[in-house]
Formats: C-alpha cells, structure tokens, sequence
C-alpha cells in the first residue's frame, strides 16, 4: 500500500480525552475515530489487524471443532422472553420497536438465539457434541464506557455455543474451549492468566476469566505465581488433559473474591496484578436449554435436554490489550501475527529521481514476494516519517536514503529492538520475505 494513496489519519498530540495508552496510540495512529460514546469506527489499519486478531481466533476456534456461523445483530423480543432474561438484562439492552411494533433488540450476546436455532434443528444425541459459534457485533449499553475501545457500547466478540448430552461431555467441550484460549492467547504474544470466576446467576461451577497482566487492567488479580511457570506464552503445542487439570487447579482470583484469611496460597508465593478480561468461560448446564425446550433423543429414546456451555473472546478489546502490551514512548509495536502491514519503506527524499526508483522498485518486489507492505512515498520531511512509522508501529522499517543507495544498501531497522542493519537488496527482500 502507498501512503500516499491510503487513509492513515494521525495526529501529533495526545488526544485529550484518552486516559490509557492504547486508547491514545488507536486515536493518535489513526486505527479509530469515536463516532459516539463508546461507538467506533475502524479506520483502515484498525481494521486490518482486528481482522487479523479474527482469523487467529477463527483458526484456533476450528483446531477444536468449533464450527462458525453468522447471527444476526437483531434479535426477536419473545425469545428472551422465552428464557426469562428480557426483564432481567435491564438498562443495558437496547431495545428496538420495528415499524409494526414488533419488540426487538440488539443482541448483547446469543444463547437465547442459538438454544432456539439447536432446538428447531437437532433432534438427535448422534449429532452431539456440537459447538457453533460466530464473529459478530454486540451492543450492551454500559453505563461508563471508557478507554476507547476496552470497554465501548457496540464491540465484536466471538462466541461460541457448546451442546452436550451430558456433565461429562459438556466438561469435554468446556476444557477444550479452555485449551482453545490459551493457545490463541499464546499465539498473540500475550500471557493471559485463567480466573477462576463466579457464574453469578448463571449456577455451576465452571467459569474462568482470561486475563492479560497490564496496569491498566481494570480488575486486580491474586494469583498463584506456579502459574505462571507454565509459561504460557509457549503453550503452542498439544496440551494433555492433565496440564488442564493442574492449571485449574491453580489459584487465581479477582480482588472481590479473594479472601486473605482463608487464601490456601502462601505469602511468598501469592502475586497480585491488574488484569484485562479477553475472555470469559461459562459452563451453565441446562439454564437455556430448560426453559426453551432443546432436547434430544438419547441412545434409549428418551429425550434429554442439553447441557451447554458459552464461551466469549473480546475480539475488539484485544486490539487494545495488544497495544497495552506491545508499546514504548514513540508508539506501537505490533508483534507480526497482527501487525497491519509486516514492514514499512520510507522514501527519505521523495524529490529524488534515484532514491523514488529504488523505492518504487522495492515496493514492487515486496508485492510480487507477497510481504505486506506500507511504503510511505509522501512528499514529506524524514522526520516526520520516522515519527509516523514509528507511531503505527509496524514491525520492519526500510529505510531508503541517497547515502545508502550508492553504497547499495537499505538500512532495516527492528521496531522492537531499535537494532539496525544494512542489506543489499536480495538478501533484504529474503530476510522479510
Ligand atoms: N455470553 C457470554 C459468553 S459468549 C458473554 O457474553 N460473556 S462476557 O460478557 O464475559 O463477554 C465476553 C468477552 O467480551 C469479555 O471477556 C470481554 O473480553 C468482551 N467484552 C464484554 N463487554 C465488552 C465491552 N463493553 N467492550 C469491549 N469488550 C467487551
């Protein structure tokens, strides 16, 4: 992509309504721009890696036998009236009368819809277990929205839906979404702590929050530090049922829920941090199910009614989790998996004929290599170039100077590490490619 043809709209100063960095760097690198409290649009390279972020959760999603779909965003009255939540949701709902005055709202999550869609559709235990889940935009209107896009009015979240016959097999689902997390967490460069959390209303016992250590986490965590000797960062290969087990077993509690008296963890070994929730678990049982009437027949005839469990990833939050976790004082540094584009060209003298060829010709060869390219050909001075690349944080920058050029070389230079090099020109296009 040309810069110069594209739509990055930064700005120099920080934005005086944003509190935490990330909200800061998405406004200043122009990701996102607030169209009105807690509602976003995503501006090109906002969008690029929320999409990206997506398609890591998509494939890990699969890996474990989630199949996706695509809900609605509006959904019909009557089925939350079926479940008993229409009432209970409260202020937070956004309730919408069509024009036949049909009762109508934009979706906060879906077991409502999902449980009605299983019911009309499955009628047999041999089609289980089942997990469905989509990608889709939510509405829930919080009373504070805040930190940008942390915590908005209108997020994406995935979510997926697990329909079993029985506990056994909905612990199954369960502990394979729960595997399913750390490994998408781990392949985001993030360490997320599992949190053993309450099912409030919900009932049952299984739920666990994931959340990414950062100070301005909005929850304060006591956790174990063994946990963290998991390192799991690197659990990307096959995790055996017992490493589930042992890291359940784990103590991890938000501030509200620990009690300090009866902490079965020793001093020495408790560690305490702010956290953000990417993720949350549940295992509800027959909560949905019940009420609205989804029942198999089981191996006997008899019909069964489900047991089920939901399972939320922050989709849209992660952007700002990633970026709460991977930045300095100049701006973002995005790890590769979700970097908008792999690496930047600045042309230092746009002015000049040799130094735009070389440019031009780069940018051409990175294309044909299929390296995602940002090439800033703007008529613009070096500092304000590197000042920009800086800020949008791509993970490479080329540098292409006169001085260089009559040497033959580019200097490449290693956002994270500060570290530069310089290559000729095969072994440069080799190196990224
Ligand atoms: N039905 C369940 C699981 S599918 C559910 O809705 N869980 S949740 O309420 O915990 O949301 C799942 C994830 O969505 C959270 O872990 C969080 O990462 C993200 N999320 C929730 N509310 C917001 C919000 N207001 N802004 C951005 N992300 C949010």
């Amino acid at each position: 992509m040309r810069l110069s043809n594209y739509f990055i709209p930064t700005i120099k100063e920080n934005p005086a309504e944003a509190q935490i960095v990330s909200h800061r760097l998405m406004l200043r690198s122009g990701m996102i721009r607030q169209s009105s409290a807690g509602i976003y649009i995503w501006l090109p390279t906002g969008l690029r890696v929320m999409n990206k972020i997506a398609d890591i959760v998509r494939e890990e999603q699969g890996r474990a036998g989630a199949i996706e779909l695509l809900m609605p965003t509006i959904q019909p009255a009557e089925l939350w009236q079926q479940s008993g939540r229409y009432d209970a949701y409260g202020k937070e709902m956004l309730r919408i009368t069509d024009r036949s005055e049909r009762e109508m709202l934009y979706g906060p999550t879906n077991e409502e819809m999902i449980t009605d869609l299983f019911k009309n559709n499955v009628k047999t235990y041999k089609d289980l277990p089942l997990n469905l889940y989509h990608i889709q935009w939510k509405f829930r209107d919080e009373v504070r929205p805040r930190f940008g896009i942390m915590r908005g009015r209108e997020f994406l979240m995935k979510d997926a839906y697990s329909f079993d016959l029985d506990f056994e097999g909905a612990k199954e689902s369960y502990n394979k979404m729960y595997v399913a997390y750390l490994r998408t967490f781990a392949r985001l460069g993030l360490v997320a702590i599992p949190v053993r959390a309450d099912a409030g209303a919900i009932g049952g016992d299984l739920s666990h929050e994931f959340q990414i250590l950062a100070e301005t986490g909005e929850s304060t965590l006591y956790y174990d530090k063994g946990i963290e000797s998991f390192e799991l960062a690197s659990l990307t290969g096959d995790i055996e049922s017992e490493t589930v087990s042992k890291l359940q077993s784990y103590y991890a509690m938000e501030e509200e829920k620990h009690d300090p008296e009866n902490c079965p963890v020793p001093a020495e070994n408790l560690r305490t941090a702010k956290g953000i929730e990417v993720g949350h678990i549940f295992y509800f049982g027959k909560k949905y199910s019940e009420p609205m009437g989804a029942k198999v027949a089981g191996p006997d005839g008899k019909e069964v009614v489900v047991e089920m469990g939901s399972y939320g990833i922050g989709v849209s939050r992660l952007v700002g989790a990633l970026i709460e976790a991977n930045h300095d004082d100049k701006g973002i540094i995005w790890p590769e998996a979700v970097a908008p584009f792999k690496v930047g060209i600045i042309n230092l003298r746009a002015k000049d004929e040799a130094c735009t060829a070389a440019c031009d010709d780069l940018y051409q060869k990175m294309q044909d290599r299929g390296i995602e390219v940002l090439y800033d050909d703007r008529d613009a001075g070096p500092g304000a170039k590197f000042a920009d690349m800086d800020l949008i944080g791509l993970p490479w920058q080329v540098v292409v100077g006169p001085k260089g050029l009559e040497k033959g070389v580019y200097e490449l230079k290693n956002r994270r590490t500060d570290e530069r090099i310089e290559l000729g020109l095969e072994e440069l296009l080799n190196k990224l490619g």
